[in-house]
């Protein structure tokens, strides 16, 4: 038979089969010169993801679901899961030689892994093991949010090397614990996201290059707190309320994040009462997401004229209001914010 006779299945040119493990060979390649220092954390994150998962869907089998009792650094509920993806990282991670430091939302101090002063440069990681955990005992969405940085030799002190912008960040990324898990990924050249495909226990490349909608009708919240928000924040649901828009909000920011930058919209975590300086933590959350989103060509902020990235850390666990999403999205509520 020839090619021609062939049916069109056969010979048209399918997408390629790229696991995470081969996507991230292809980039070290890019660098003749690099160690794989690098190469082996992110395959640590991709194992502790497949882990995580793993404990998340058995979590109401295994009865881990609920409280440990403890709060964290934070003053929040501990969750059993969140001490179980906490120890499943902090494993995974405590074996690659790349790494110096790794700072957890749920560890008060970070934990300092390699202290030599001399040789190549290693990593400091950061992550939030189990965003949204409260989700968990309804079977809600969840995450992993994770951000890494280049060791910062100049610092005093090992831990102050965490205290570096959002712009030093060399890669950030989540996992969505959802109908499928999710690993989405940025080395600061665009983002790309992988599905685990069970059945082979590997994540599997479904999206490359990925670009955030300009715009949607859609906002993102927790708007039980509106009337103790800025009145910026009030005047702009006003207005989205008038225009059309919907409210979409999962509670677990990955989830928020990730399906805004399939769909398009705007995700907030204003100050409150309760929370004059927002909710969400810079360094484990803000700083990593609002990386996510630039990439995907999307503006993450802190304050009109304030970009998230550029927030300068004084503490690793700080606080800092978030909108971030769609481009013109964005705009509307800063130009609301703007007039408040
Ligand atoms: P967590 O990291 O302790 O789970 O809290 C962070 C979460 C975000 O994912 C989510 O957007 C927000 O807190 C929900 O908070 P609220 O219940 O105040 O709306
Ligand atoms: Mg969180």
């Amino acid at each position: 038979m020839s090619a021609s006779e062939l049916p069109l299945s056969a010979t048209a040119p399918r997408r390629q089969i790229v696991t995470l493990q081969a996507h991230i060979l292809q980039q070290q390649a890019l660098h003749p010169g690099a160690s794989g220092d690098f190469s082996w954390i992110l395959s640590a994150l991709s194992i502790s993801a497949k882990m995580i998962a793993s404990q998340v869907r058995r979590a109401r089998l295994e009865d881990v679901l609920g409280g440990v009792g403890n709060q964290n650094v934070q003053g929040e509920q501990q969750q059993k899961l969140d001490v179980i993806a906490n120890d499943i990282l902090l494993r995974t991670l405590s074996g690659r030689e790349g790494v110096a430091i790794v700072a957890s939302e749920e560890n008060e101090e970070p934990v300092i892994l390699r202290d030599e002063q001399t040789g190549d440069r290693k990593y400091c990681v950061l992550f939030d093991p189990l965003d949204g955990s409260s989700n968990l005992d309804v079977c809600g969405a969840v995450g992993t949010i994770f951000s890494i940085l280049r060791q910062d030799r100049r610092s005093a002190k090992q831990e102050d090397s965490l205290l570096q912008p959002g712009t030093q960040q060399v890669a950030a990324g989540y996992v969505l614990y959802g109908s499928s898990t999710v690993f989405t990924l940025t080395l600061g050249k665009g983002v790309d996201m992988f599905v685990l495909d069970p059945s082979i226990g590997a994540f599997v490349r479904v999206e490359q290059q990925m670009r955030i909608p300009r715009a949607n009708k859609s906002y993102s919240l927790n708007e039980g707190n509106r009337l103790t928000f800025p009145e910026g924040y009030q005047k702009y649901l006003h207005w989205a309320q008038e225009n059309g828009y919907s409210s979409r909000y999962a509670g677990a920011m990955v989830g928020d994040v990730h399906r805004i930058l399939l769909q398009g919209g705007v995700f907030m975590y204003p100050p409150t009462k309760k929370a004059p300086n927002g909710k969400l933590r810079l360094m484990y959350e803000a700083n990593p997401m609002g990386m996510i989103v630039e990439q995907a060509g999307g503006k993450a902020l802190a304050a009109p004229g304030q970009r998230l990235l550029d927030v300068p850390p004084t503490d690793i666990h700080q606080r800092t209001p978030v909108i971030m999403g769609s481009p013109d999205e964005v705009d509307h509520v800063i130009r609301h914010l703007q007039s408040g």
